[in-house]
């Protein structure tokens, strides 16, 4: 048998890690590190190494599902399509377009025409009741970034290679491997910085995987950014010569920013954020006087209430001190065109239309993902009646789960688009196999491609590694058949629909696969040739890799601003105004610094809700998700080592096993999210007995943070108690005691 090596790279995770993979006959047998490739020189983790099992399961779908009287029955992509487009024409016929909503996850941003065609097939039905994962973890940046530069994906990023100061504020790289940025192996990085005589702090509840190799930490109480942020900016004023003549010709509002900051020393911020003065003041002198600086945020931050205020207010500690634009300190860059003047000019990603229930602002083109279960709940006309959910697994990933499986298990259609039978899936009344990424060509990852998101520019281009062994198909090519079956044209073009359906019959024809697909890396090609790139064959020749021009700062400012006047709103009226209220929400939280508050934390093996169905990854004492607390913590509620602990909030309860860590503050505990796999058909997750954390959060208008609709996911206020039962009756399925099957490992 002989073994065939070609090169790819990983689409898990931003890393997009290049990939050596041998198969045999059509099947992977092993994946490794690309040594050579170009910007991530031989680095992966083990999620990306062993993806081949997870792909390779038994428990994966291999064939379009139709649930009937409870029971899942395998079905012909006909038979399925056609029944799906039925209801979905019966549906907008008698309840009108936005009955019909969708949910996009993180996977679906992995592949390229995925979220083109899911967006297609949306803009043909004439709906706009889309929501996506983006809500979880980084609305704010969106919502902050259109009002400050005037368009939602112009992303500013750390420019790590040649910093001498980095900061970063509830991000954990080393085990994420960074978000809003492709940073290959995370730690060869910060240790280069910190080689060549830089420093790294890092700002987290948590003395993270991160803070170690920094050898900086400013623990920090959770949920509390907002004011470390606005504390910080005060000492950089008083402190810094600033460029006046710079922030009057390029930006506005700089006065209305001043009285703000002004308000919030150290001083009086330390008693909650838990940040000494002086330690605040050192830290803003250094990040001062270090010639190319930049302070960077993530997930931590922005899953928090105040998301939007902190995140604007660091991007302006950014542009203050005069790192903006500039070599080392926080670029804006290009990917393969000017996506942010190209999508202004045509009006992409900024719809400013209102949801049904609570009318709330969209971000993105998306509507808060803490709203869908009311829009799904509340009657009415426009009432969400068929769910579309693509990529994703909104019932273990997002807010109030409880709730969601509640709405979810009203509606009256509910597809899947998915490699597994996932949580949501499992509810639902139809999940269509899709190929998994090493099933498929594609391109790097959108914000490497279109924004140059990256550390070093390069571009990259895969075809699939092998055949899907099922009936797989690409997502592109089922939206493609959902308009057809629907009565709809994608993307609302009558033209579009046709040359696509004609083009897909000729592939099908002409490449001879198994199943019906559209011409994929015809039109990866086209998006290259019409950005004025490389073409994908020959792209396809850099097998590791092709070098683009490095990122040039001082080509921002002004010239790609994209506000009216072409300023950086320093000071955006709705931002200002928001942030009138924190004296009281500083005020409260001072009044409950002695409660429990809950962070979020990811482990190396685990990926958001889908990488527990393999057994490596799940082994030992991984079988499960922990509470983790402090040892004085733990010691107050009488809790040890693998002892129960019940957690709640106003919403809902799980009950977890307890580890004790010396890397948490006093009254802050974390939870890793993803887990409660106990009702799938997945045979290994769901052996787990991980709870879903999800199920004490809170969604609807409320919960949200006001400018993005971001949901609030970390630094949640939570009661601990020691359970005190013989088991958990872990409420994250809703399922009575006696349906869950006990995990042996707890009995
Ligand atoms: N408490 C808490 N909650 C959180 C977070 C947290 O830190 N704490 N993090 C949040 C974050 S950052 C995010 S992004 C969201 C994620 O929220 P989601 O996107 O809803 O969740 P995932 O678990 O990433 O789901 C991805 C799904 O895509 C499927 N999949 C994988 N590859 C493919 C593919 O190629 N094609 C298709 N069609 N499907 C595929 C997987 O099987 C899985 O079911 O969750 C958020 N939720
Ligand atoms: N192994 C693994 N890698 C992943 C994922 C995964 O699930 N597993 N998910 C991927 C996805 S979808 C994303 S979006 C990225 C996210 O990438 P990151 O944003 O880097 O995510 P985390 O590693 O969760 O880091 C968040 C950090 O915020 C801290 N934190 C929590 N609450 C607070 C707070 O109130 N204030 C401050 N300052 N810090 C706080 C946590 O302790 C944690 O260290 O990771 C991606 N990579
Ligand atoms: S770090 Fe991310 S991109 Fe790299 S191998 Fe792991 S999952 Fe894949
Ligand atoms: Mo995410």
């Amino acid at each position: 048998m002989k073994i065939k090596t070609e090169h790819t790279f990983c689409r898990i995770c931003e890393s997009l890690c290049g990939l050596e993979v041998d198969t045999i006959d059509n099947k992977i047998v092993n994946i490794r590190p690309d040594a050579n490739h170009i910007t991530t020189y031989g680095f992966a983790c083990p999620k990306g190494l062993k993806q081949h099992k997870m792909y390779d399961s038994p428990d994966r779908l291999s064939s379009p599902l139709i649930k009937k009287n409870g029971e899942w029955c395998k079905s012909s992509w006909e038979k399925t399509l056609k029944e799906i487009g039925e209801k979905v024409k019966k549906i907008i016929k008698e309840d009108g377009p936005n009955a019909i909503g969708m949910y996009v996850g993180t996977a679906a941003g992995f592949g390229v025409l995925h979220p083109i065609f899911a967006q297609g097939f949306m803009d043909g039905i004439g709906s706009n009741n889309l929501f996506s994962s983006a809500s979880q973890d980084c609305s704010n940046k969106f919502a902050v970034s259109q009002r400050m530069y005037g368009y939602p994906f112009t992303l500013t990023f750390p420019d790590i290679l040649n910093t001498d100061f980095l900061i970063i504020v509830g991000a954990n790289p080393i085990v994420s491997k960074w978000s809003f940025l492709q940073v290959p192996n995370p730690s060869l990085h910060l240790k280069n910085i910190l080689k060549k005589g830089g420093e790294v702090v890092v700002v987290d509840p948590r003395k993270t995987e991160t803070a170690k190799i920094a050898k900086s930490h400013i623990p920090i109480r959770p949920n509390t950014d907002v004011f470390f942020y606005l504390s910080f900016l005060n000492e950089l004023i008083r402190i810094n010569q600033i460029d006046k003549s710079w922030i009057s010709n390029y930006t506005t509002g700089f006065d209305e920013l001043f009285e703000l900051a002004k308000r919030w020393s150290g001083e009086r911020t330390e008693s909650l954020t838990g940040i000494p003065t002086a330690i605040l003041k050192d830290v803003v002198k250094k990040f001062h006087s270090a010639k190319r600086a930049s302070i960077y945020c993530s997930t931590g931050v922005n899953m928090g209430t105040h998301g939007a205020l902190s995140f604007w207010i660091q991007e302006c500690i950014n542009i203050i001190s005069g790192n903006l634009d500039k070599e080392g300190g926080a670029l804006v860059s290009k990917g393969i065109i000017d996506f942010p003047s190209f999508g202004k000019k045509n009006g992409r990603l900024l719809r400013s239309d209102k949801s049904r229930v609570h009318s709330f602002h969209s971000t993105n083109d998306a509507f808060p993902g803490g709203l869908l279960a009311d829009e799904i709940l509340t009657r009415g006309n426009g009432q969400i009646k068929a769910l579309f959910v693509t990529g994703g697994n909104p019932l273990i990933t997002m807010a109030n789960s409880n709730r969601l499986r509640e709405a979810f298990s009203s509606l009256e259609l509910l597809v899947t688009l998915d490699i597994y039978p996932n949580e949501t899936g499992s509810i639902g009344h139809y999940m269509l196999p899709c190929t998994s990424p090493l099933e498929r060509p594609d391109l790097p990852f959108i914000f490497p491609l279109m924004l140059g998101l990256q550390t070093k520019p390069y571009l990259q281009a895969t075809k699939s590694m092998i055949e899907p062994q099922g009936e797989q198909r690409d997502e592109a090519s089922i939206y493609l058949d959902l308009c057809k079956y629907s009565g709809v044209n994608i993307f609302g073009s009558w033209t579009g629909q046709k040359v696509l359906e004609i083009f897909s019959f000729f592939n099908s024809i002409y490449s001879k696969k198994k199943q019906k697909s559209i011409p994929q890396e015809f039109l990866l090609n086209l998006i290259l040739k019409l950005s004025g790139q490389k073409g994908f064959k020959s792209l396809l020749k850099h097998k590791s890799g092709y070098e683009l021009d490095s990122h040039e700062a001082g080509t921002f400012v002004p010239d790609r601003v994209l506000t009216d006047d072409k300023k950086i709103a320093l000071a955006p009226h709705d931002l200002l105004e928001e942030a009138q209220n924190l004296d009281l929400f500083f005020q409260e939280e001072l009044e409950a610094i002695q409660e429990y508050r809950l962070i979020t934390k990811r482990d190396v093996t685990t990926h958001n809700s889908w990488t527990h169905n393999i057994d490596e990854f799940t082994k030992g004492d991984r079988y499960t998700n922990y509470l983790y607390l402090n040892p004085s913590d733990a010691e107050d509620l009488s809790l040890s080592f693998k002892d129960l602990a019940k957690v709640s909030t106003d919403i809902g309860s799980i009950v977890l096993p307890v580890k004790i860590t010396n890397d948490l503050n006093k009254k802050t505990v974390a939870i890793p999210h993803g887990w409660g796999h106990q009702s799938t058909s997945m045979k290994i997750a769901k052996n787990t007995s991980g709870v879903n954390v999800n199920i004490l959060a809170s969604d609807g208008i409320d919960s949200l943070e006001r400018i993005s609709g971001m949901s609030h996911l970390t630094g949640i206020k939570v009661k601990i108690e020691r359970f005190q039962g013989d088991f958990a009756p872990n409420s994250w399925s809703g399922l009575k005691e006696e349906q869950l099957e006990v995990p042996q490992i707890l009995q």
